[in-house]
């Protein structure tokens, strides 16, 4: 998303989340006791067999397929949608992947808290396995920028994520916040983006069906520069508001306000559902390019999930229908 590098006023520089709770790391018998499991008949539990090793991923991969959700166009290939990539804190072009490997994403951190009944600082392959198994759902992306992709992720619906963190009556919007490691990932030195990335939802949102929490792409564990270990993907929206390498889920009364959001509001706003008719201040967004073919198609409204999402929006904005769209 090519956009003027603003100068921001300095109070971003030290949100409330500079501080990071220290997370106390239990140890995989430790975390079976705390979580009431006996040890026999795990296999069974986490059919993955991840439970041996200290680091290994959770599976199993691939995923069995969630055939609601078939994607309706050929697959993008796979060396494409894994070489062409957004990931600002590794760079602002599309050909990051190679340094995004710096990135450890195993053991992980992920911090929920704000208004829940329990904040909670857990280790993001503990969070998977009380998340529940895993499953393959093939999504169109559509990218701000007019291209678009094709792709079977792994993971979770994100509704999961959220009955787990058992947000309390007041909570309205979900935040999610990215890593902030300038050591690891050198966009992140460039101090006129409002690091870490955030993203949000409307409560409503995160738990509608469509919502996934992504582990992982083409039946194998997520690649680093796809959002290694955790990310959102929300295939209404344009792919800004799919945050990577999540590291805390936010519930709270107050909408967030995203990294694009920061560095330019006329342009990236909150909602950001997809629809062709509704132009970027700069380009058309009638079109789209998909990678891998290079064949421009139509853009279709709410990038053609309306039938799962449309009445989300119902009589929002009466006077101004253009404001979900952007
Ligand atoms: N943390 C973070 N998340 C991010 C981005 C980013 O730069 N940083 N880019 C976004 C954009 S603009 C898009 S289109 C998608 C791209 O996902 P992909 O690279 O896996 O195709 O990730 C989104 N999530
Ligand atoms: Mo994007």
């Amino acid at each position: 998303l090519k956009t003027m590098p603003v100068k921001l006023r300095k109070n971003w520089a030290v949100p409330e989340t500079a501080v990071t709770p220290e997370h106390i790391y239990m140890n995989r018998r430790q975390w079976l006791q705390a979580a009431g499991f006996a040890g026999a008949g795990l296999a069974v539990i986490f059919a993955g067999g991840a439970i041996n090793s200290a680091h290994a991923v959770i599976g199993p991969y691939p995923a069995p397929r969630n055939e609601a959700y078939v994607g309706g166009r050929a697959l993008t290939p796979e060396d494409e949608a894994t070489t062409y990539t957004n990931f600002y804190e590794f760079g602002s072009s599309k050909n990051i992947w190679r340094r995004a490997q710096k990135l450890t994403t195993s053991p992980w951190s992920v911090t929920i808290d704000g208004l829940v009944e329990k904040p909670q600082s857990i280790d993001a392959e503990d969070l998977l396995r009380q998340l529940g198994g895993l499953e393959e759902r093939i999504y169109r992306h559509r990218c701000v920028e007019a291209w678009a992709m094709t792709v079977p992720w792994t993971g979770v619906a994100l509704a999961r994520l959220v009955a787990f963190a058992r947000p309390t009556a007041s909570a309205k919007y979900l935040r999610m916040e990215t890593f902030l490691d300038p050591l690891v990932a050198p966009g992140q030195k460039q101090d006129w983006y409002p690091w870490p990335y955030v993203e949000g939802l409307t409560l409503a949102e995160a738990t509608n069906e469509l919502a996934f929490l992504a582990t992982g792409i083409y039946g194998k564990p997520m690649q680093a520069q796809n959002g290694a270990p955790l990310r959102l993907v929300v295939p209404w929206k344009y792919g800004f508001k799919s945050i990577k390498s999540i590291t805390r889920f936010t519930f709270t009364d107050q909408r967030p306000v995203s990294f694009w959001e920061q560095l330019n509001a006329k342009e990236y706003g909150f909602w950001a559902n997809v629809n062709p008719d509704v132009s970027h201040p700069r380009w058309s967004q009638a079109t789209e390019r998909l990678l891998g073919s290079g064949d421009r198609v139509p853009t279709q409204i709410f990038n053609g999930y309306g039938a799962e999402v449309a009445e989300l929006y119902s009589g929002m904005f009466p006077n101004d229908k253009r404001a979900l769209f952007h």
